[in-house]
């Protein structure tokens, strides 16, 4: 997947109109945004398929999907079959619901992005120990795409290392949490970022001075 400017836009305001009017404030810049429960649950999956089509955009669906291999099947292919380009899935499941995802992604033309490890505190606590071979059991199985933390810099570059340079990482995390854009980009190949974007005052000023710290730092 390629992403323009290296950001994908988190669009977690429940608001289906203020969603969409913030994020084409921004959408210049972006063109990849990710949208999860916050939206699709006060919206409908029907927002998925009216931010694609008014913006744009590519959409990946942040369901962090995590269920049997055959519930996990009937997930993805709803979220393809709304229009998602790509679907973000747990790997703490086990090797058969992440197939399940896989397949249903080949099947339908849509992506899947495997998070192996989470950036909030309490992620330390089970799936930060369990990252490593997340992204180990991720490779075995061919996943080309990953997830993992901008606040966790060492587990960040310990993933890159086991999944290797051809994989693509996003990277959520940045600024609210206290992740650092440029140096999360050395090892991610697009950064996540929601709140402080979406919060700002002015959201498009927010991202030009984004886009200018980041300069040079990463091409993909
Ligand atoms: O903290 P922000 O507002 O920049 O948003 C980050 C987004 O990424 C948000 O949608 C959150 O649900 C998601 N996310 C994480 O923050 C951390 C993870 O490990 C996985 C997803």
């Amino acid at each position: 997947m390629k992403i323009k400017n290296n950001i994908i836009l988190a669009m977690d305001l429940t608001d289906p109109s203020e969603a969409l009017r913030v994020t084409g404030q921004v959408i210049d810049y972006i063109d990849t945004v990710k949208i999860g429960y916050p939206l699709v649950l006060s919206a409908g999956m029907g927002c998925i398929q009216e931010f694609k089509e008014e913006l744009q955009c590519k959409v990946i669906a942040d369901f962090k999907v995590a269920d049997i291999p055959e519930t996990n099947e009937k997930i993805c292919n709803i979220t393809f079959e709304h229009g998602a380009d790509a679907i973000i899935v747990h790997g703490f499941t086990g090797p058969d619901s992440i197939k399940a995802c896989m397949d249903a992604a080949n099947k339908k033309g849509g992506e899947i992005f495997l998070l192996v490890d989470m950036s909030h505190p309490g992620s330390g606590k089970f799936i930060g120990r369990v990252s490593e071979e997340m992204a180990r059991l991720g490779v075995q199985l061919g996943v080309e795409n990953y997830v993992a933390p901008a606040t966790k810099p060492e587990s960040l570059m310990g993933i890159r290392r086991i999944v290797g340079e051809g994989a693509f990482i996003i990277s959520p995390g940045v600024g609210f949490q206290g992740g650092e854009a440029t140096e999360t980009l050395k090892f991610a190949n697009a950064i996540i970022v929601g709140r402080t974007i979406y919060l700002s005052k002015n959201p498009r000023k927010t991202i030009e001075e984004l886009i200018k710290i980041l300069g040079d730092v990463h091409q993909t």
